[in-house]
């Protein structure tokens, strides 16, 4: 059974009374000391945990011993630090064992699950010192010697490294024999299951406290570890590390700062959601809590989609990603759909959208900086050493795209589009994605616009025929009288029209219609308010309904979730911004915002009982209400929800974004908001704008005053200075 379990406790004993307790409750679960007002579901349960910014931190009271941990990686170096204190609250002098304890992995994953034989036999792990060494990471086939190491700023007492000996035969992580023994077996690991326990010592008088540092490494090289280990015998150096840490943050988030009415808005855009941006950019999809590091690499259409979370402060680092994406294209303009990150081997393909996704990335990267002769740089090719100009990789993979269409004109979905689970291709290999059409004239707007910028005339003039061929072709075949219908089947039947019994609409070709510029003013209107009407619903904007109810080949995987769930009638975080885009495009200021305010965690604090995961980051989905547990988020963390959640109330409710001639100020708001600020560093200077509302309007600069000299539009100039300017816009 899957439990909470991170294989990483601190044991407190109390050896005048044979009792102990954990500092994080878990896994022993004794009832600790409850605040007043802490709101502990489960009576015991009285401890306080703190996520911040790459830190976190657990506190905890038993019998008048308080215990307090922050977990953090320090900036530049391969270790995990706890930084633990404990105080003495009690008025009697008390003596307490401290036992630590890490399981550690065995260096391969997969040997791991499918030859443990192999690595139960050559694990090793040994004590020196006041640390336990780590020592089973030599494998041949991989030839690489790491190792990890587990040490203490203070004198061990004992220590123990083989699993079964810690534990004991018929005890478990909530009750180890050494612990409940109150010593440690000093036993070293020679075979088995290495583990990390160090036993420490220490008397404290009434009000008396210690800390301590346990650090958690990793390194090839023992001198270096060491040298950790001794750096961290000093707490002052734990502290200082940690302080640069929140130096850090607190320099990135000066990148971006909003001021505005809602205090939930400020939390999310100023500090969680970019936290969360930078998360999924690190990871894409890679490792995680419901990630096993195994599967799945970096997505090529996921860490695209990711750049655009994280461009604004370190364009860089998302320059470098771009490269790496690139050199994922195959030379015919087709993409892998995800590579590994530590070996950068790309596999799987036939995702129909995934090349278009570069575009996204470039073009936002560009807009940030302005560094036009990025397309002038070269990148090679999956399949050839051979290296292009980007400009030439941006459009081959529209040409990839445009030159794969099926019986409509349409582009073929391939085995499936940004909808992993809609697999419609059967033995015709005719199935078409309206959606993917829809991407396409935007890339290929996008892709003329640049061809300006280099003044490759007639590129623009081709893609701009692309486009608008794509767009009537989509008018013509697609509309279904009040929407736009998704796909067509590989028999060229529909998917997503009024005329299926199931899967009758679906967000994508509503939202992407307006994001696209395809439809006109009436028809945007119109499939945007049955979106209102057919899949919003106070949890969110479900992502299709009625959701399927079995599996039907035809249709795909999308029909084995249950009803509700995923992509099968789900409200995805990910596509829901989407429609709050669409809305803020069409100045429906009010409507964007409560579909922001929906499936923003913090505005789903007051139902965390129902949302279930952390109110503070994005889910992929939530689920829609079709499902008994309607209005329940899953599958946290890493997912291209924190990124357009971002880009959706920063760039178009808020609605400062960057373009390619400067900064464009064009908010959609609701209109009883009377200003907020935004405070932005774009291109070396920083911009310090107010948006005033005195008409009480959703949408629509009147005026516009940069450093006190009124501009015609609503485009802020970059003026690269380093100096800071002020923006007052007063909308109208
Ligand atoms: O578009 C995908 C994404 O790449 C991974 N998560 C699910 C999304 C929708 O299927």
């Amino acid at each position: 059974m899957p439990a909470d379990r991170p294989g990483r406790y601190i044991y407190i004993r109390d050896d005048s009374k044979d009792e102990f307790w954990s500092a994080t409750w878990q896994p022993v679960l004794k009832p600790l000391a409850e605040k007043k007002g802490q709101g502990s579901r489960v009576r015991g349960q009285g401890y306080e945990c703190r996520h911040g910014m790459s830190y976190t931190t657990i506190k905890s009271e038993y019998d008048n011993i308080v215990a307090e941990t922050t977990y953090f990686v320090p900036l530049k170096e391969n270790l995990e630090v706890w930084l633990f204190s404990i105080k003495n609250n009690s008025k009697k002098k008390r003596s307490l064992a401290i036992f630590t304890y890490v399981e550690f992995c065995l260096w391969h994953a997969i040997m791991d699950m499918t030859d443990f034989q192999y690595t139960l036999n050559i694990s090793k792990a040994v004590n020196e010192k006041d640390a336990v060494y780590h020592l089973t990471g030599y494998f041949p086939n991989v030839g690489r010697n790491d190792f990890a190491y587990f040490a203490s700023s203070e004198k061990i007492k004992g220590f123990d490294c083989d699993r079964e000996t810690f534990i004991g035969p018929y005890n478990s992580e909530a009750n180890p024999l050494a612990v409940s023994r109150g010593k440690s077996f000093n036993s070293i690991n020679s075979g088995g299951n290495p583990i990390a326990s160090l036993c420490n010592r220490i008397t404290l008088k009434p009000a008396e406290g210690k800390q301590f540092v346990f650090i958690l490494g990793t390194s090839d090289d023992k001198k270096e570890a060491d040298k950790f280990i001794g750096k961290y015998k000093d707490i002052k150096n734990a502290e200082n590390e940690f302080a640069a840490l929140r130096e850090y943050w607190t320099k990135y988030f000066e990148n971006y700062a909003a001021k505005t009415p809602d205090e939930n808005v400020n939390l999310m855009v100023n500090t969680w959601n970019q936290y969360q941006c930078r998360t999924t950019f690190n990871w894409s999809r890679s490792a995680s809590y419901y990630e096993s590091g195994i599967g799945r690499g970096m997505g090529f259409r996921d860490s695209n989609q990711d750049t655009l979370g994280v461009v604004h402060a370190i364009p860089d680092k998302v320059k470098a990603r771009i490269k790496e994406l690139l050199a994922n294209q195959f030379e015919n303009g087709s993409s892998h759909h995800q590579f590994f990150p530590l070996t950068k081997k790309g596999e799987k393909g036939g995702y129909s959208d995934d090349p278009l996704w570069l575009i996204l990335s470039v073009s936002g990267y560009i807009k940030e900086t302005g560094n036009v002769d990025f397309l002038r740089e070269t990148a090679p090719f999956t399949d050839s050493p051979h290296e292009e100009e980007v400009f030439e990789h941006l459009k081959r993979a529209i040409d990839y795209v445009a030159g794969s269409l099926g019986p409509h004109g349409l582009p073929l979905i391939g085995f499936a589009d940004w909808n992993d689970c809609l697999n419609l291709m059967g033995k015709n290999k005719a199935a078409e994605s309206v959606w993917v059409g829809q991407f396409l004239v935007w890339a290929a707007r996008e892709v003329v616009k640049l061809s300006k910028t280099l003044s490759k005339n007639d590129d623009a003039k081709r893609y701009t025929k692309l486009a608008s061929d794509m767009k009537d072709r989509i008018n013509s075949l697609a509309w279904d009288g009040d929407w736009y219908i998704r796909a067509f089947d590989d028999d060229g039947n529909p998917v997503g029209s009024s005329k299926n019994n199931e899967g009758k609409i679906d967000l994508l070709t509503q939202a992407w219609a307006v994001i696209s510029g395809i439809s006109d003013d009436k028809r945007s209107v119109r499939c945007m308010d049955m979106v209102k009407r057919h899949l919003a619903s106070r949890h969110g904007v479900m992502l299709i309904t009625p959701p399927y109810t079995t599996y039907d080949p035809k249709i795909g995987a999308v029909g084995t979730f249950a009803p509700g769930l995923k992509e099968n009638g789900g409200i995805f975080c990910h596509a829901n911004p989407w429609a709050m885009i669409a809305e803020a495009i069409l100045g429906r200021g009010a409507q964007a915002f409560d579909y922001y305010r929906k499936i923003a965690p913090a505005f789903r604090n007051e139902i965390a009982d129902i949302h279930q995961t952390e109110p503070y980051v994005y889910s992929q989905y939530i689920a829609g209400s079709a499902h008994p547990a309607f209005g329940r988020g899953r599958n946290s963390w890493l997912t291209g929800s924190a990124a357009w959640n971002l880009v959706a109330i920063t760039q178009y409710l808020l609605g400062v974004r960057a373009d390619y001639e400067g900064l464009v100020v064009d908010p959609c708001v609701p209109a009883h908001w009377k200003n907020f600020k935004i405070r932005r560093v774009f291109r070396d200077a920083i911009y310090d704008i107010e948006v005033k509302n005195p008409k009480r309007v959703s949408k629509g600069v009147k005026d516009l005053v940069v450093d006190g000299k009124r501009i015609d539009g609503n485009i802020v100039p970059p003026f690269k200075d380093k100096r800071t300017h002020k923006v007052e816009a007063k909308m109208g």
